[in-house]
Parts: C-alpha cells; sequence; structure tokens
C-alpha cells in the first residue's frame, strides 16, 4: 500500500510522521527550508539502510543556471541558497553527483537520526547535494506500506516535483495536512488542485494540523478582548471623571 503526505510549507508534515511511524522521535527532519527540502521515502526492509540520492550532473548544471538569475522566484533563491551552502561547506559537489545513489547501514534510531542529519539536516555537511532519501526499515510497521514524505508546495526542484507527482499517483491514500488556524485557505486549495492527480489516488483524508496553536491563538485573543474591553472602560471612566469634573465650572 503506497501511503504520501501532502501540505503547504510547514504544515507539519514531518511531525506527523514521526509521531505517526516512529513514536515521536525526531527522525524526519523539521523546519526545512525550499534549500534543504528532501522527499523522503520509507519502505520495509531486512537490512535497515539509509539510501541517499545526490543531483545528477544535469540536474547541477541547472542549478547552476538558476543561481545565476537574480529574479526573486523559489528556484533562482534556492538554486543560490544551494550553492552558498556548498561553497560554505566546502565540498567537492562533483564528487557526489557522479557518485548517484549511496547507502549508509544503521543499527538504531538515534543512529538513523545522526547519520541522517549529515545527508538531509539543515547544517548537514552533504545536505545541498542531496534531491531524495529512502529509508528502509527493518521494522514490521513497514510490512507492505510505502510512505512518503513530500517536500511541500513549490518546490524549487523541478524534477523533484514530478518525482513527488508520480509517487501521488500511485497512492493508495493521500493524508492532506492543512493548518487548522488557516483549514483549507486559498492555498491549499490551490495545492490540491495542482498536486492530486486526477486519477489514481483512492482515498483522500484531510488532517487539521497544529490543532494546539489554534488553541493558544483563542486565548491569546480572548486576552486581547478582555484588554481591550478594560481599555475601553479606562477610557469610558477618563471621559466621565473630566465629565464630571467640567460640569460644575461655569463659564
Ligand atoms: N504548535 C505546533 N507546532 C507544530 C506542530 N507540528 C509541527 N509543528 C512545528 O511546525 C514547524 C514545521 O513542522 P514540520 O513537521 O517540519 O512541517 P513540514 O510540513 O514537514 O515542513 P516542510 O517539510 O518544510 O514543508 C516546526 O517548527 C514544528 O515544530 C503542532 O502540532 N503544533
Ligand atoms: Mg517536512
Amino acid at each position: 500500500m503506497n501511503i504520501g503526505v501532502i501540505g503547504q510549507v510547514k504544515a507539519g508534515k514531518s511531525s506527523f510522521l514521526n509521531t505517526l511511524l516512529f513514536d515521536g522521535k525526531e527522525v524526519l527532519p523539521k523546519a526545512s527550508t525550499p534549500k534543504t527540502a528532501t522527499l523522503t521515502k520509507m519502505e520495509y526492509s531486512e537490512e535497515n539502510i539509509i539510501e541517499v540520492e545526490y543531483y545528477t550532473p544535469e540536474e547541477w548544471e541547472r542549478i547552476r543556471d538558476n543561481a545565476v538569475v537574480e529574479e526573486d522566484g523559489a528556484e533562482y533563491v534556492s538554486a543560490r541558497e544551494i550553492l552558498e551552502m556548498v561553497r560554505e561547506r566546502g565540498i567537492n559537489s562533483s564528487e557526489y553527483l557522479e557518485k548517484g545513489k549511496e547507502q549508509i547501514k544503521f543499527d538504531t534510531y538515534d543512529a538513523l537520526i545522526s547519520q541522517l542529519n549529515n545527508y538531509v539536516g539543515e547544517d548537514g555537511m552533504f545536505t545541498p547535494v542531496v534531491k531524495d532519501v529512502v529509508l528502509y526499515l527493518n521494522s514490521e510497521y513497514f510490512k507492505d506500506i510505502s510512505i512518503v514524505d513530500t517536500p511541500g508546495l513549490n518546490d524549487p526542484i523541478a524534477s523533484r516535483t514530478s518525482k513527488t507527482k508520480e509517487f501521488i499517483e500511485i497512492c493508495d491514500v493521500v493524508f492532506f495536512l492543512s493548518q487548522t488556524g488557516s483549514f483549507l485557505d486559498k492555498s491549499d486549495w490551490e495545492l490540491l488542485f495542482t498536486q492530486l492527480p486526477q486519477k489514481g489516488v483512492e482515498k483522500l483524508v484531510l488532517i487539521g494540523s497544529k490543532y494546539d496553536s489554534v488553541v493558544r491563538d483563542v486565548l491569546k485573543a480572548k486576552k486581547m478582548c478582555r484588554n481591550t474591553v478594560l481599555l475601553m472602560i479606562l477610557m469610558i471612566l477618563i471621559k466621565m471623571k473630566r465629565t464630571m469634573s467640567l460640569t460644575p465650572v461655569k463659564l
């Protein structure tokens, strides 16, 4: 069974999957930005393996071309950021682009987290040259299922966007996360229409994410209302006092 998780950037997709699949451990990286976004697929295997896929030389060429375009489009900004990350780390990108894929074995979730951070973490050494990751997990939980954590809306890497779409097309279930505070807003509708294929998906599950933030917002709103009412009472009192003190004054 193929399961996809889609939603706007920062909707809480990775956190949702970490809670669902990894007991809340931060296996899938949180707080990615377009520059560090990766498509992460999880599947069952007898061996625990992280498989990283680097950009191809052709894709890297495109990133280089985009980086010199002085415009604000997501693909240009992201390309500049990726090259900047490579410069900061002092890595030789061509060495990795030629590799195609690489497999790293791990034994425990802690080892998985620290290894994965090197390839997809915000400060990971190889993050800027990694395009996709497949986690092969020796856990009964993943038997017969394949799950994809997608990079969110407006992924600036075109080849990854088409890969996301291809997987979503063969999904039996798609979880669509929308922040409860702005549930199914205009951008969500746009995302649903552009990323969700017309055919293929058997079931779409809508999830209101970050529910706790809304609860907090309501409390904040209540506090604001209370403060506003207090301010209004204060102003009325001040006005009344002025009127009262003015009344006896005879001109
Ligand atoms: N308050 C609150 N914050 C959350 C919740 N879920 C996620 N977050 C925060 O929201 C931010 C984004 O969470 P992610 O899980 O990285 O979201 P994402 O959709 O995977 O983001 P991208 O992969 O960048 O598109 C992080 O700072 C999380 O800590 C939640 O239920 N409540
Ligand atoms: Mg994510």
